[in-house]
C-alpha cells in the first residue's frame, strides 16, 4: 500500500467557494490517513478546530508601519510555506487560487531547492478571469502556473479559459476535477419545516413561495437580478426571498427593495456558517451570476433538492442540467428566470421532480470520495514524475 502523504494546503480563509473546496479536500485527505497542514492567514471558515489529522499554521504578518496592510502577504506566506515544508517534510503543496498563492509557493520552492515539495495549483475562476488575465498580473500568474507540477480546474470551461486567456499551450495538462458537496451534510428535510421561515417572517402565509440566493454579494453575482426576478415572481404570487451572505452590493439591493416596496418580503441572513435549514425551507435557488467557474452554491442547493435557476455562463452548464435539474437563462434575462420560477412554483410535481433530479445528480457526479481520490492521484502522479519516491 502507498504510504500516507504529508500535504500542505493554502487557501483564502474567508467566506468563498475556493476556501470551502480547499477545506473539504483537506478534511477528505485527512480522513484517508494523510497528514494535512493548512497554511493560511486565519482558520478557514469551514475548518473545524481540532479536526483529526489536520494541523493549522497561521501566516505570521507583523504590523510594520512602512508596509501597507496586505502588501507583504505573498512574502509572509512564502516564508510560512518554507517553514512548514521544512518542519513537516511536506511531500506536496496544494495551493488554491493562483493569485498570490501559486506565486508564493513558487518562491518558497525556489528557496527550498531540491528538497522542495511538489506543487499542485487549483484555479478557481476569478484568479484567471478577472485577476489572472489583467495585464498587470498576467506574466507572473502565467509563470506561476507553468512552475506548478500540476494544475487543476473545477470545470472544463475554466480549463479552456485558462489556456486561452493566459495564452498557454494546450499541451499544458490541466486536470478537471469538479467541485463536490457532502450529501450527508447537505440534504433535503425529511418533513417540510416552515419554522425557520416563521422566525424571519412573522406574517408568513401557508402557501407563500420561497426563493433563495447565497453568495458574497459581489457585482459578479448580480444581486440586482436576484431582486428583479423576485419582484416579477412576487407580482404574480405571494413570495419571500432569502438572501444569504454579505458583500459590497448589499446596500444597493436594500435600496432596490425599498424602491420596489418589497423590503418586508425579503430577509437578509448575513454570512452564515450553516444555512441548511433555510435552503431546506426554500422552493427555488437563484444564481444569476455574470460568471462562475463552477457555482458551488448551486451544487449545495441541488444537494438539498432545490431546482436551480442560473445563467448560461462559465461552468454553470456543467453543474445545472437545463430542463432537468433547473433552467439556464441568458445573462441578464430576468424575465426568463422569473418565467421559469413561476412555472416551477405553479407545478409542485415538476418542482419535486426537478429537485429530485438535482439531488440525484449530486449523488451521482459530485461526491467527496471520488474527487479527493482524484486529487490524491494527481499528487502521486507528480511525485512519481519528480522521482521523489
Ligand atoms: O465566486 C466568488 O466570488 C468566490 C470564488 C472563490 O474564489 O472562492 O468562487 C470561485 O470558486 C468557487 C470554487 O471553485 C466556484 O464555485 C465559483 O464559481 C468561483 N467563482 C467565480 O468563478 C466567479
Amino acid at each position: 500500500m502507498s504510504r500516507p502523504l504529508r500535504i500542505g494546503i493554502t487557501c483564502f480563509a474567508t467566506y468563498g467557494g475556493s476556501g470551502v473546496v480547499a477545506t473539504e479536500v483537506g478534511l477528505g485527505l485527512a480522513a484517508r490517513g494523510h497528514d494535512v497542514h493548512f497554511i493560511a492567514r486565519s482558520l478557514p471558515f469551514r475548518l473545524p478546530v481540532g479536526a483529526p489529522g489536520v494541523t493549522f499554521h497561521p501566516v505570521h504578518e507583523p504590523d510594520h508601519a512602512v508596509l501597507r496592510p496586505d502588501s507583504a502577504y505573498p512574502i509572509a506566506l512564502a516564508s510560512a510555506l518554507i517553514e512548514v515544508s521544512r518542519q513537516h517534510q511536506l511531500d506536496v503543496l496544494h495551493v488554491h487560487y493562483a493569485v498570490p498563492h501559486a506565486t508564493a509557493a513558487w518562491l518558497a520552492r525556489d528557496v527550498l531547492g531540491p528538497d522542495a515539495p511538489a506543487l499542485v495549483t487549483t484555479l478557481h475562476g476569478t484568479d484567471i478571469t478577472l485577476v489572472g488575465s489583467d495585464s498587470t498580473y498576467l506574466p507572473i500568474v502565467r509563470a506561476s502556473i507553468l512552475k506548478s507540477d500540476a494544475v487543476t480546474t473545477p470545470s472544463a470551461w475554466l480549463r479552456e479559459a485558462t489556456w486561452q486567456r493566459l495564452d498557454l499551450p494546450r499541451t499544458l495538462p490541466i486536470d478537471v476535477i469538479a467541485n463536490f458537496v457532502d450529501a450527508t451534510a447537505w440534504y433535503p428535510a425529511a418533513q417540510p419545516d416552515r419554522a425557520p421561515l416563521r422566525a424571519l417572517f412573522a406574517d408568513l402565509a401557508p402557501h407563500e413561495a420561497v426563493l433563495a440566493h447565497v453568495s458574497n454579494f459581489r457585482p459578479i453575482k448580480r444581486l440586482q437580478d436576484v431582486v428583479a426576478v423576485f419582484a416579477r415572481v412576487h407580482a404574480q404570487r405571494p413570495a419571500r426571498l432569502l438572501l444569504i451572505g454579505d458583500g459590497p452590493d448589499r446596500v444597493a439591493a436594500e435600496h432596490q427593495l425599498v424602491a420596489l416596496g418589497l423590503s418586508d418580503r425579503v430577509a437578509f441572513l448575513g454570512r452564515k456558517q450553516r444555512f441548511l435549514p433555510w435552503l431546506q425551507a426554500a422552493d427555488v435557488f437563484l444564481l444569476p451570476s455574470e460568471n462562475e467557474s463552477f457555482g458551488l452554491a448551486a451544487l449545495e442547493a441541488m444537494a438539498v433538492g432545490l431546482p436551480v435557476l442560473a445563467t448560461d455562463v462559465g461552468g454553470l452548464p456543467e453543474v445545472v442540467v437545463h430542463g432537468e435539474t433547473g433552467w439556464l437563462s441568458p445573462l441578464g434575462d430576468v424575465d426568463a428566470m422569473a418565467h421559469h420560477a413561476l412555472q416551477l412554483l405553479a407545478d409542485p410535481a415538476l418542482q419535486s421532480r426537478m429537485g429530485g433530479a438535482a439531488r440525484a445528480r449530486v449523488l451521482a457526479a459530485f461526491q467527496p470520495d471520488a474527487a479527493v481520490a482524484r486529487y490524491e492521484a494527481v499528487y502521486r502522479r507528480v511525485l512519481a514524475k519528480n522521482d521523489r519516491r
